[in-house]
């Protein structure tokens, strides 16, 4: 152990001085077509196509119920998936049994006025048609996407929902109020789930997916070792948080894969503080939960450092009991591999510890389009999946909290730590502190 973290020093000086070379093994990024960041339109014909072999019949409809959040509108995970369209109000209608064309893209009828102030939207034609891979767009105008879908299923009766509900909304899903309509003109008409299938697809990531996730990971990471040397006794949450963030919008990130989280004292223990404006003290942890997006990707990594550069007594033992928790998961890692067994065996070494009622979240979560990504939990794992492994400790009555998340790709064989280019062990967070201290 000491050999190695003698080495471990060396290596994460030169790193501190240097930043890092992206390891040779590193997968090459595939082609993003800017500004969109955006894979070939074919990558997405090849979902859909994957898709429709599933449904086999019947048509299906994809809304892309997206949102604006401050940086541009962001299409829903199962809508980008098969599109790769950031287009607001768009919708996907797949129709396998049709003779020549099984795929259309209806989009929102255009506005001139209302285009002054939210920009610019392209005029049909062949020029937007290879820009989506579609040979088929419509405007949704006059009820046109409603008539179509009647015409559809007039030939291939069954209606497939292939967009899991959100159970936590009391609304009715769209394609559901879709199909409800076409059932009104034509009775009959079947309606039928088509499960987990989209979910799984989307769950086992190509080649293509895993370089760019890995390359927003490795941003994510520089944006950790940038804002690490802004935490002191004295230093604001918000300067961690705003340098992390201003490493990932300069190296071209769109926005955060969720809001960052950087709380420190008894914020660290609030799973969801979303402020980062308070002042960090001497003897206290930082808990920094924050990634950013990357062509659409989401990362996902924590740490917790101790704000002077070492840990008390009593933050140092709770640090390892959570690493440990979280390496016993790690290790576990493979294909056929459930996640509650992952979870079950993180949860019982901090039971063992005496900590069981303080880590009160699940263990961790499939990541993709989505920081919270499609996939199926109650089946195994398989090869190409990403999830983060999270435990966590948190104690209000002693005024601090720690998890460390990472993430990890499932491979044929085992797994692959993805995030592994940030400190990990209370020594390794320790020395990062210190070596940031001296370059202060
Ligand atoms: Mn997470």
């Amino acid at each position: 152990m000491a050999s190695t973290a003698g080495t471990l020093t060396v290596v994460l000086l030169l790193g501190a001085a240097v930043p890092p070379a992206v390891p040779a093994a590193e997968p090459p990024l595939p082609t993003l077509i800017e500004p969109a960041q955006t894979q070939a339109t074919t990558v997405y014909a090849e979902r859909r196509r994957a898709l429709m072999d599933a449904m086999g019949e019947g048509v299906a409809v994809v809304y892309s119920e997206g949102e604006e959040d401050g940086f541009g509108y962001r299409p829903s995970g199962d809508f980008f998936y098969l599109t790769g369209v950031d287009d607001p109000g768009a919708v996907l209608v797949l129709a396998p049994k049709e003779r020549t064309y099984r795929e259309f893209l209806f989009l929102k009828t255009r506005d001139a006025e209302w285009e002054r102030w939210v920009g610019e939207r392209e005029p049909m034609g062949a020029a937007l048609r290879k820009k989506y891979g579609f040979e088929k767009i419509y405007r949704d105008r006059n009820n046109g996407l409603l008539s179509h879908m009647v015409n559809l299923a007039t030939r291939s009766p069954t209606l497939w929902q292939v967009v899991l509900p959100n159970v936590a909304d009391d609304a009715k899903p769209k394609d559901l109020e879709l199909y409800s309509k076409v059932g009104e003109k034509l009775p009959g008409v079947k309606v039928k789930s088509l499960g987990w299938t989209l979910a799984n697809l989307r769950a086992r990531h190509s080649p293509d997916e895993l370089a760019i996730m890995q390359h927003g990971i490795r941003l994510t990471e520089e944006g950790f070792r940038a804002a690490i040397p802004l935490v002191r006794p004295g230093a604001s949450e918000g300067m961690v948080r705003a340098e992390a963030e201003r490493v990932w919008r300069a190296a071209g990130s769109r926005r955060t894969a969720y809001s960052s989280i950087v709380g420190s004292g008894a914020n660290s223990t609030i799973m969801h503080y979303p402020r980062s404006e308070r002042v960090m003290k001497d003897g206290e942890v930082l808990l920094m939960d924050m990634a950013c997006e990357y062509a659409h990707y989401a990362t996902d990594i924590t740490r917790t450092v101790p704000v002077n550069g070492h840990f008390t007594a009593e933050q140092r033992k709770v640090y390892d009991v959570v690493l440990a928790a979280q390496e016993k998961a790690l290790a576990m890692v493979k294909p056929g591999v459930y996640h509650e067994d992952l979870d079950k065996a993180a949860r019982s070494v901090i039971e063992a510890a005496g900590y069981g009622d303080f880590f009160i979240h699940g263990l961790g979560h499939f990541v993709g389009l989505d920081v919270h990504d499609a996939g199926a939990y109650h089946e195994p794992l398989a090869a190409g999946m990403v999830l983060t492994i999270e435990p966590g400790i948190y104690l209000p009555d002693r005024g601090f909290g720690v998890r460390i998340e990472d993430e990890v790709l499932v491979t044929e064989t085992g797994a692959r730590l993805l995030t592994d280019g940030l400190p990990r062990t209370a020594e390794e967070v320790e020395r990062w502190m210190a070596g940031a201290a001296s370059r202060r």
